[in-house]
């Protein structure tokens, strides 16, 4: 099979390529990627020499047409995808997340190639912090951000071009991913390089939102699970039941760190801040058999401020231009 990998320069996808190319070892990968702030070859450095990296725009129709018109799949992690960036300046997240996903859907319908659409939990809007609900496949949309928005405008798009124009896609929409090769702008790498750097974590709000921490290889797993064996149009919902609130996330990691649990600081909220995502992941533990391996996020956790502290050189050029953004934000 030879896949096409949107976004494959960026956390998630660089580290579904690493995962292909170490468990799928005849796929052939065609990474497409616009390198934007947040897409960093280096990432696809310790497997470089076993696949294709295309340097270009998912909303450029002649350079996706070429790449789409020889792949078997697209598997389409490309994405603006911070949600502070979104509040800041909303435009880039129409551009790519719209029309880029747009571009993709005419492009695999000329060709017949099959698409996974890569996509998120924040679609469902968020749930109160007492109540016993998930989100399933059939929760209504209602995303409150520009971020989420634009995915849950994507997602539209998929499942209209499956209905009437029969693609052959799926989508996946996971909950919050944490792991190697994550941009330090993001709340968990964020917090473990400002208590390398001697600077105290902080807490938007009251710290008490909570996320569902999936590790990222169990991400990458259920995405290729639902490629190769996942239902055409179907909707796939990933988490590992990792609901923790962040003041937790931060305690742990400060403690995992050798500093004092109350060592953080509370910092003024992000607006139209989610209070809570949970996932109900019954189809796809059902459907498909997939599990998740990391069930402890204590130990994930303590292997990503482990990665970290050993992969300096990959983060220190984003870190003082990142903080300087939230410097503006006052955050
Ligand atoms: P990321 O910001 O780390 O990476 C995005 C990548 O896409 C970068 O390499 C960037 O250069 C590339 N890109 C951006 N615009 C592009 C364009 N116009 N054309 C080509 N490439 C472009 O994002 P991530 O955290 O790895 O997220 C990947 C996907 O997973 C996104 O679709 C996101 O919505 C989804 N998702 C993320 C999470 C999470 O916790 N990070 C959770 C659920 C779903
Ligand atoms: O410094 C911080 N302090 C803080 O308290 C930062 C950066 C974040 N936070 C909070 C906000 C959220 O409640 O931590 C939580 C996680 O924040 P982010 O890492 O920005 O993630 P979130 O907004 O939850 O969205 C993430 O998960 C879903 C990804 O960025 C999205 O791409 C994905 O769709």
């Amino acid at each position: 099979m030879h896949i096409v990998v949107t976004g494959g320069a960026g956390f998630i996808g660089a580290n579904f390529v690493h995962h292909v190319v170490r468990e799928h070892p005849g796929t052939e990968v065609t990474v497409l990627d616009a390198l934007t702030y947040a897409g960093d070859r280096r990432s696809l450095d310790p497997v470089a020499d076993q696949i294709t990296f295309v340097t270009g725009d998912i909303a450029d129709t002649a350079t996706v047409d070429r790449l789409v018109a020889a792949a078997d799949a697209v598997v389409h992690f490309a994405a603006e995808s911070h949600n502070d960036n979104s509040l800041a300046d909303p435009w880039p997240f129409v551009q790519t997340n719209v029309v880029g996903t747009y571009t993709l859907l005419e492009a695999v319908r000329r060709h017949g190639t099959r698409l996974h659409h890569v996509s998120t939990d924040e679609v469902y809007g968020d749930l109160e912090l007492d109540d016993p609900a998930k989100f399933t496949p059939t929760t209504p949309y209602n995303p409150s951000s520009p971020y989420s928005s634009t995915k849950a405008s994507s997602d539209m798009l998929v499942r209209a071009w499956v209905r009437s124009f029969g693609v052959a896609a799926t989508i996946s929409n996971c909950s919050n991913n944490y792991g190697p090769y994550q941009h330090v702008e993001k709340f968990i790498p964020r917090q473990v390089t400002n208590v390398i750097d001697g600077v105290r974590p902080k807490l938007y709000g009251t710290g008490h939102n909570v996320r569902d921490w999936i590790h990222v290889d169990d991400h990458n797993a259920a995405v290729w699970e639902i490629l190769t064996r996942g239902q055409i149009g179907e909707t796939y919902l990933i988490g590992a039941d990792g609901e923790v609130d962040n003041k937790t996330v931060v305690q742990t990691l400060l403690e995992l760190m050798g500093q004092s649990p109350d060592a953080y600081d509370l910092v003024c909220d992000r607006p139209g801040h989610d209070l809570r995502y949970a996932i109900d992941a019954t189809r796809l533990r059902d459907e498909l058999g997939w599990a998740p391996r990391f069930t402890s996020f204590r130990d994930g956790l303590a292997a990503t401020v482990d990665w970290y502290r050993a992969n300096e050189a990959w983060w220190r050029p984003q870190k003082d231009a990142t903080e300087a953004r939230y410097a503006t934000l006052g955050r």
